[in-house]
């Protein structure tokens, strides 16, 4: 790997580079903050992609862009028609006009606008911060739903296909030869007894009830940043995931993520509960805006998505922790069956408020 500074300097807009560190929790790219004695441009975003996990870097730039540019024209014909602050994420060029850099070890860099003023958080801390999460899910498939998906390449296979993950699942278990723990114990059995109900959304797409749309694919709570001064959201970054699916994958998903207030990272098991007044609060302004483009069918999959989309984090956990963590970064060899552990617990507190969370769907329509 090359020296960060050299590899700043590629993407550099102004000034001189004075620090760079690494930044934020992300599972997958490395990724450091830019620090210039620019008063104009005082930071920037630089990652290295893990190709490990993105085959096709060269792709996922173009997605990306792809994105930025329509969701520009989308808001320069119609505004959102509130006063409130949205940034989009820009991607930087180096000096010879491209989005990326290859170092002299094969390293996949780009580099990204910093969100001025803006912060990230891991988990949920009041319901204002809820509405707010749900609002930039719902601005962002607002902005997303007049772009055909066939637009977008497929970056990442099987991502977010939950019997996609279970085959990869059903053969890692069966190499996987060192002793079972009563913890490996209960998440293989965990798996067993869920594992009919699992193809629900993929029979749904492929009965034709659910299409497929523009998604985000990560719109976990730490990828939306908050106004430092406002409270409000100001973006949704974190755009690799960025390609066709179904917006279920990110509704899940970002529920999973927002109404977990010990967060994915907890040890304290027992303590993991699903929070239905974040789950109220989310949804409500996430429909407050979506409400526009979802169908009928789209609403009866709701439930299912978020029990899905918690217990597929889970498996893609436990699986990753049986094949020697080579997926999610980890920094102990064990942290990703504790992953895995949070997200059975919190799929199960999900199973147990089964008719709570179906009222909240209901009501809020
Ligand atoms: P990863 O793919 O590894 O999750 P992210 O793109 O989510 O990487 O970046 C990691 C963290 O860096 C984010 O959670 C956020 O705190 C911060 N971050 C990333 N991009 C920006 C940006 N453009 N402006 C401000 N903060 C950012
Ligand atoms: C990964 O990169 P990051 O940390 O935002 C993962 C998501 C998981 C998430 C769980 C490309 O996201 O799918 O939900 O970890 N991203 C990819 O924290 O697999
Ligand atoms: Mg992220």
């Amino acid at each position: 790997m090359d020296n960060l500074i050299d590899v700043a300097e590629r993407f550099k807009p102004e000034g001189r580079i004075i620090e760079v560190r690494e930044f934020g929790n992300g599972n997958i790219n490395n990724t450091f903050l830019v620090t210039l004695d620019d008063s104009e441009h005082e930071h920037f975003i630089l990652q290295r992609i893990n190709t490990q996990v993105f085959h096709q870097p060269g792709l996922v730039m173009l997605n990306i862009r792809v994105c930025i540019e329509h969701i520009r024209r989308h808001l320069q014909q119609s505004p959102l028609g509130v006063d409130r602050r949205w940034e989009i994420p820009d991607v930087l060029l180096t000096q010879d006009g491209r989005d990326h850099w290859l170092d002299s070890g094969g390293s996949f860099w780009r580099a990204i606008s910093f969100i001025e003023g803006s912060r990230s958080y891991d988990t949920i801390k009041d319901i204002p911060h809820a509405k707010e999460v749900g609002y930039a899910l719902g601005i962002f498939h607002t902005l997303l739903s007049d772009l055909p998906h066939t637009s977008l390449s497929d970056t990442l296979k099987g991502f977010h296909i939950t019997p996609f993950y279970l085959r990869r699942y059903d053969s890692v278990l069966a190499k996987f030869a060192a002793a079972k723990s009563p913890e490996v114990n209960y998440c293989i059995r965990f798996v067993e007894v869920r594992n009919a109900w699992a193809h629900i959304l993929e029979d749904a797409k492929t009965y034709g009830k659910l299409c497929l749309r523009p998604i985000h694919g990560d719109p976990k709570v730490n990828n939306i940043l908050i106004d430092t001064a406002t409270g409000q959201a100001v973006s949704i970054i974190d755009l690799d995931t960025v390609k066709p699916g179904l917006v279920h994958y990110d509704i899940g998903d970002c529920l999973r993520s927002g109404c977990n207030p010990n967060g994915e990272e907890t040890e304290l098991f027992e303590k993991i509960y699903f929070d239905t007044d974040l789950c109220k609060a989310i949804l409500q302004s996430y429909l407050s805006t979506a409400i526009n483009f979802l169908t009928e069918n789209d609403f009866y999959y709701l439930y299912d998505s978020i029990r899905l989309i918690a217990f597929e984090l889970g498996v893609r956990f436990f699986t990753d922790y049986m094949e020697g963590n080579v997926y999610f970064k980890v920094r102990h060899p064990e942290q990703n069956l504790a992953r895995a552990l949070v997200q059975f617990k919190l799929t199960e507190s999900i199973e147990s408020q089964e008719s709570a969370i179906r009222k909240i769907i209901r009501e809020t329509r």
